[in-house]
């Protein structure tokens, strides 16, 4: 078959249905296959960044894997940042690019550029083909790597001598035939231990982090919980790691998380962490939340992150879910009791306090609007199937705390990249992937501008998200800095914008302002329902900032 039809099957092969890029001369073979086969639809957007977060937010809805096809050069360059925004996320996200040909290397050729070395860092591969015969091979190692162990992106550069007018030899693989689909199973001995320690431990709580999700092991942590009554917390930016409506739920820790979630792990004496890096905004690798005595329990499909900040009492390196059906089995045959009343009491009114502080944030009637009353909100208005894709930002933010989440995979966020212009196009992705959902972007009026341009794409492919734009006029989480560190004294902090309901109108999109805090609901709701892609407006309070978290030293004194 042609070398282009051959990249086409193997992308198929995985499930894939749609690819992101913006066309170039590089990979027309490829392109060109689908003119005729519609199974693949190209969603040429308007800038490859959005392509890169729109396959990011499909993979990790999915979590199957997304792919991205652009040209050499700037083609590529462009998708850095949002192939860095999967690598954090361990996102299977398959980035290709059309490469500059092989036949002229190292002749500063027209948009050559060493990209294998280029994306390196932000890949768990990075690999040129060098003859069109072995495409295959080299698609399928990228597969492999993509979606094998800790999941990630890689990135796979086809020279377009390579590529165009070539044809290759290859058998139909089912992934099965080239890459191990069976999830890695727990050591017996370490699942014992484990067992041990948590059927002695008085104040046990169970982080979970992305690993739950991407490993399908939610509703195992929900009954090792309700069984063995085990408080949770989740990670920072995995909310939908556990049913949030789970009465031993007390919510999210780290960076703008619940400060009942941190009160809980301050208390915990042991610590069953599951799926988290315990990362910086998790655990900001200090002691404000893990107490120095506490047992640490630490199951991670990838050995790198276990122990790697704080010690761990036992390392199990396997899949979360299998570890959590032998933990199951283990503590049932040992039959461990589940832990104590007081402790169960204490989570249950930590998670009662914080359902408490939220609840009162929804009298907050002032205009402009205060962005914790826009999750008031949200809270009543959206449905337990709708996603949300948060931006980095100050506005926001405040939704780390104050959203709820029922189902995994309804949640995305930049994690700790922090790349502002994310949650805009990761919402266009997650919509492709789950048309059937409400899909909801919520944006800092400075990071939906980043991608805005994409507007145009989610009306020309009907990809109908909403996106909030929380409007203060300003780089608000980094003016948030200035005032408090550097006495107010603003520089580079401030914006100007068009109104956004008219900005998407002028797109062909839906477009609303709301200025009042009583009529949010109800135009959110509207704006869902209405089918199309489409901006909501809030101006809110410039005002109102979080106090930044950080080591920095103050300078105001
Ligand atoms: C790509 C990128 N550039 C810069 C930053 C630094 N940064 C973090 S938050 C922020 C301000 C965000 O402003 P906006 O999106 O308007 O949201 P707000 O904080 O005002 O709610 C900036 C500039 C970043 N995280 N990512």
């Amino acid at each position: 078959m042609s070398a282009g039809r051959a990249v086409i099957e193997v992308l198929k092969g995985e499930g894939v249905r749609h690819v992101f890029g913006i066309v170039g001369s590089t990979f027309l073979d490829v392109l060109d296959v689908l003119h005729d086969d519609k199974s693949v639809e190209y969603v040429n957007v308007r800038h490859e960044q959005g392509g890169a977060f729109m396959a990011d937010g499909l993979a990790r809805i999915t979590g199957m894997p997304a792919a991205c096809l652009v040209t050499s050069g700037p083609g590529a360059t462009n998708l850095v940042t949002g192939i860095a925004g999967a690598y954090v996320a361990h996102s299977p996200v398959v980035a290709i690019a059309g490469g500059s040909a092989l036949g002229l290397q190292g002749r500063d050729a027209f948009q050559e550029l060493d990209l294998v070395a280029l994306f390196r860092p932000v890949t768990k591969l990075s690999i040129q083909v060098t003859q069109p015969g072995r495409i295959p091979e080299v698609l399928r190692l990228a597969l492999r790597t993509a979606m094998t162990g800790r999941k990630g992106p890689v990135f796979v550069d086809i020279p377009r001598d390579a590529l165009n007018d070539q044809v290759v030899q290859m058998d139909a693989i089912a992934p099965e035939g080239y890459r191990p689909t069976h999830p890695a199973p727990p050591h017996p001995e370490a699942v014992t231990a484990a067992a041990r320690l948590l059927a002695r431990a008085e104040r046990p709580l169970l982080v979970a982090g992305g690993g739950v999700t991407w490993a399908a092991a939610s509703a195992l942590v929900t009954r090792l919980s309700a069984e063995y009554g085990l408080p949770t917390i989740t990670a920072y930016g995995r909310n939908d790691a556990v049913p949030n409506d789970d009465p031993l739920y007390v919510g999210p820790l780290g960076r703008a998380g619940s400060p009942e979630a941190a009160q809980a792990c301050r208390r915990a004496d042991l610590l069953l962490v599951v799926g988290s890096r315990l990362g910086q905004f998790t655990s900001f690798y200090d002691a404000r939340y893990i107490q120095p005595g506490t047992a640490i329990i630490q199951v991670d499909v990838d050995s790198r992150d276990i122990g790697r900040v704080y010690p761990v009492a036992v390392g199990i390196q396997a899949d979360a879910r299998e570890t959590l059906a032998a933990l199951l089995e283990t503590l049932a045959h040992v039959r461990a009791r589940p832990a104590g009343s007081m402790w169960q009491g204490e989570v249950r009114e930590l998670r009662a306090r914080r359902q408490a502080r939220l609840l009162g944030e929804a009298a907050l009637d002032a205009v402009p609007v205060k962005p914790q009353r826009v999750y008031a909100e949200l809270r009543r208005v959206l449905s337990p199937d709708t996603i949300v894709a948060l931006d980095a930002g100050a506005a926001p933010a405040y939704g780390y705390d104050r959203l709820h989440f029922v189902h995994p995979r309804t949640f995305l966020t930049p994690l700790d990249l922090g790349g502002l212009g994310f949650a805009f196009p990761a919402a266009l992705g997650a919509k492709l992937g789950r048309p059937n959902a409400p899909v909801l972007a919520i944006h800092g009026d400075g990071g939906f501008l980043m991608n805005a341009q994409e507007l145009e794409t989610a009306v020309r492919h009907g990809i109908a998200a909403v996106t909030l734009v929380l409007n203060n006029n300003g780089w608000g989480s980094e003016k948030a800095y200035q005032r408090h560190f550097y006495g107010a004294r603003y520089v580079g902090t401030d914006l100007g914008n068009p109104r956004f309901d008219r900005y998407a109108e002028l797109f062909g999109a839906r477009g609303y302002y709301v200025e009042r805090p009583e009529a949010i609901g109800e135009t959110v709701r509207a704006a869902l329902d209405s089918g199309q892609p489409a901006v909501v407006e809030i101006p809110i309070d410039p005002d109102e900032f979080p106090v930044p978290a950080t080591t920095a030293r103050r300078r105001d004194g």
